[in-house]
């Protein structure tokens, strides 16, 4: 009963949400910055110029790892810290603080796992189209490869992208995300198309510039879980968690993850968007499709679904008064388990879990002792539950939980809490939680204590 022996556990975070120094050191604005003093956009007008001061305080965060005893750390890579501008000019004391902070992960024994995109595009970059730009891909490329030749030494494990859904699903198909605009679906769809193709030439420039790299990506999705174990609701669940539906598309897993891994669009998605498709070049499936070394998926949750009666997957209302973390997320122990199952059938390439842990509104007691059991009581039956795939079979390398530190929730701002480390938003002082001895545990004992 247990996890690999190599198995990798690690903790995961991004620039935005942490690093703050926004206007620091050469560092060119994001569509966050901007999109965060828009009044009305993000809960109480919270931004990220600060955030948990990772920038000038990274030294006393990677003495916090060393003490939680991981063997990796999922890190982005602030894009316009690096390229003030998107493209052209380097910014010499960004790149410094990637390589300083890499370091330190390296005398600790902690592999860094690199992830170009965490949703911070170059303010510059928007102005000339974002997305939507048909450079956009040539763009991302160049960033990719300078990433790979300054860092390639040190950095062996990258992702492109994280969640796709998410900055173009929420954003444009919602307005509810950077840089804030609602666009037509088919507008939507050439901006994925775009970064699909990113995708791929980011992993070419990275195969060019790091002998020996590992390339996955990082995209999102709530797995569907069968009601029960019997065959029939197992499809049901299969089925609507690898579909594509014409309303949501942008949330599906298969519309992004099927070019990427098999090299094509899903035959149901082609048919639900028809009236909206983007313009795809004879050869750019072959661009996108480059073969990856790990799959990585986020999952914070999972939609209860069954089969109806008339043979379709049907949506299952979650219990009344069922468990729900502080962002108001249902909670579905069972989430990683048929995520990675449903993924691994279909994709056949060794699976990390990139993101998963959940919110909370902690706080100091008397003593400055911050206590989340529900935090552990999360880890632990969902942990449980994927070392229940790794019995199966299933081919899960490692887990990263969402996240080290309390910080920057996007539209949430700092009211909602993921970290395992408490952080003092006011004096910067990070306090370990109660998850944070149970973690550094796990880590210790390989999950044999769930
Ligand atoms: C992820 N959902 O986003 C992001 O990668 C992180 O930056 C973020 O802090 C974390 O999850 C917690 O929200 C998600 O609606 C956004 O299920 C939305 C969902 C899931 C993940």
């Amino acid at each position: 009963m247990s996890f690999p022996k190599d198995f990798v556990w690690g903790v995961a975070t991004s620039a935005y949400q942490i690093e703050g120094a926004s206007g620091q050191d050469g560092r060119g604005p994001s569509i966050w910055d901007v999109y965060t003093k828009e009044p009305g956009q993000i809960f109480e007008g919270h931004t990220g110029d600060v955030a948990c001061d990772h920038y000038h305080l990274w030294p006393v965060d990677v003495a916090l790892m060393a003490k939680l005893g991981i063997k990796a750390y999922r890190f982005s890579v602030s894009w316009p810290r690096v390229l003030p501008n998107g493209i052209g000019q380097l910014n010499e004391s960004g790149l410094q603080f990637y390589e300083e902070m890499v370091d330190g992960l390296l005398e600790q024994g902690i592999t860094p796992y690199l992830t170009l995109y965490h949703w911070d595009l170059p303010q510059a970059l928007q102005e000339r189209g974002g997305w939507l730009s048909p450079e956009a891909s040539e763009w991302f490329a160049e960033y990719a490869a300078i990433i790979g030749k300054r860092l390639g030494g040190r950095v062996k494990h990258y992702m492109t992208f994280n969640e796709p859904q998410v900055f173009i699903g929420n954003a444009f198909c919602q307005g509810m995300h950077a840089p804030g605009w609602r666009t037509s679906r088919a507008q939507a769809l050439q901006m994925a198309h775009h970064v699909l193709l990113a995708h791929g030439k980011a992993v070419q420039a990275l195969r060019a510039t790091v002998p020996g790299a590992q390339i996955g990506w990082a995209p999102t999705s709530n797995a569907r879980v069968p009601v029960t174990d019997n065959i029939a609701d197992v499809e049901a669940a299969r089925r609507a968690y690898l579909s594509v539906p014409g309303d949501d598309w942008a949330w599906s897993v298969t519309w992004w993850s099927d070019p990427v891994m098999l090299g094509h669009y899903p035959e149901d998605g082609l048919h639900e968007l028809e009236r909206d498709l983007p313009q795809i070049g004879t050869a750019d499936m072959k661009t996108i499709c480059q073969p990856l070394d790990f799959y990585g998926q986020n999952i914070y949750r999972g939609i209860p679904t069954r089969m109806g009666t008339g043979g379709q997957p049907e949506k299952v209302a979650y219990p009344q008064g069922g468990p729900r973390t502080a962002i108001g997320w249902h909670v579905n122990f069972d989430c990683l388990y048929w995520g990675t199952k449903f993924l691994y059938e279909r994709y056949k390439t060794p699976i990390y879990i990139t993101e998963n842990g959940m919110s909370a509104h902690d706080w100091p007691d008397r003593e400055g002792k911050v206590h989340d059991p529900q935090r552990i009581d999360y880890l632990c039956r969902h942990l449980a539950h994927l070392r229940r795939a790794c019995e199966d079979g299933i081919d899960v390398r490692g887990y990263f939980e969402w996240s080290l530190l309390d910080n920057f929730e996007w539209k949430r701002g700092y009211n909602d809490r993921f970290g395992l480390v408490y952080v003092d938003f006011v004096t910067q002082q990070r306090i370990p939680k109660d998850s944070f001895a149970w973690y550094a545990r796990t880590i210790k004992e390989n999950g044999e204590n769930l």
